[in-house]
């Protein structure tokens, strides 16, 4: 009888043991290189949740400026656009004029007169820096004809970012000199910001420009 206590005695402290030294962390599988202590998972930079199952955003809390995107934690920029934030704005080295396009001009001379007899005027731009001719185009000048609104540059390219340009508007005339319509000034440049397309204009003349830019 006495063999019989001391051995229940022995079963009930063992029990009491085993429920005392149970393992909270048993069955509980920590993801990503996590560690479990006290039964809590313990999640590794760049994870959490229960099991560490869950990857923290890297871009959650990074802002781009200048339209850059956040991939992987580190900001995209655009072109023109550098710095951790893409918040240095660069000054391009060139700017490259791919075509112009003359959307309006002057329908008659100062003097409420045609540009030609009976027709529109046949545009010629040419464009110009402090006083220099760079380039002058135009299309079907010699037609004396029809309206041509389209006048190409084609990849005219200038090393000089800075300053103003200065568009010019003839109506080609021949043998007669050309007549000039309109002036209009372009800055190549606006320190803030790289359009492909911009629209430069005075109250009588519009030129649509399309660019590129070279960094
Ligand atoms: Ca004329
Ligand atoms: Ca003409």
């Amino acid at each position: 009888m006495k063999t019989t206590i001391v051995s229940l005695l022995m079963v009930m402290f063992f029990v009491s043991s085993c429920s005392k030294d149970e393992d909270p962390c048993e069955g509980v599988i920590c993801q990503n290189g996590g560690f479990c202590e006290a039964g809590v998972c313990k999640c590794p930079p760049g994870y959490f949740g229960k099991f560490c199952e869950t990857k923290v955003d890297p871009c959650v809390n990074i802002s781009c400026k200048n339209g850059g995107t956040c991939i992987n934690g580190l900001c995209n920029c655009l072109p023109g656009y550098s710095g951790s934030d893409c918040g240095t704005i660069l000054t391009p080295k060139s700017i490259i004029i791919t075509s112009i396009k003359v959307l309006k001009w002057p329908t008659t001379d100062n003097t409420g007169v045609s540009w030609d007899f009976s027709t529109g005027p046949d545009l010629f731009v040419s464009i110009k820096k402090a006083g220099s001719t760079l380039k002058e185009h135009s299309t079907s000048v010699n037609s004396d004809t029809p309206v041509s609104q389209v006048v190409s540059f084609d990849n005219l390219q200038f090393n000089i970012v800075a300053g103003n340009y200065v568009f010019e508007v003839f109506d080609y005339d021949w043998p007669d000199a050309d007549d000039l319509m309109s002036t209009v000034s372009f800055s190549s440049f606006a320190g803030s910001a790289f359009p492909s397309v911009i629209n430069v204009k005075n109250s009588t003349t519009e030129i649509s420009v399309s660019l590129k830019y070279s960094f």
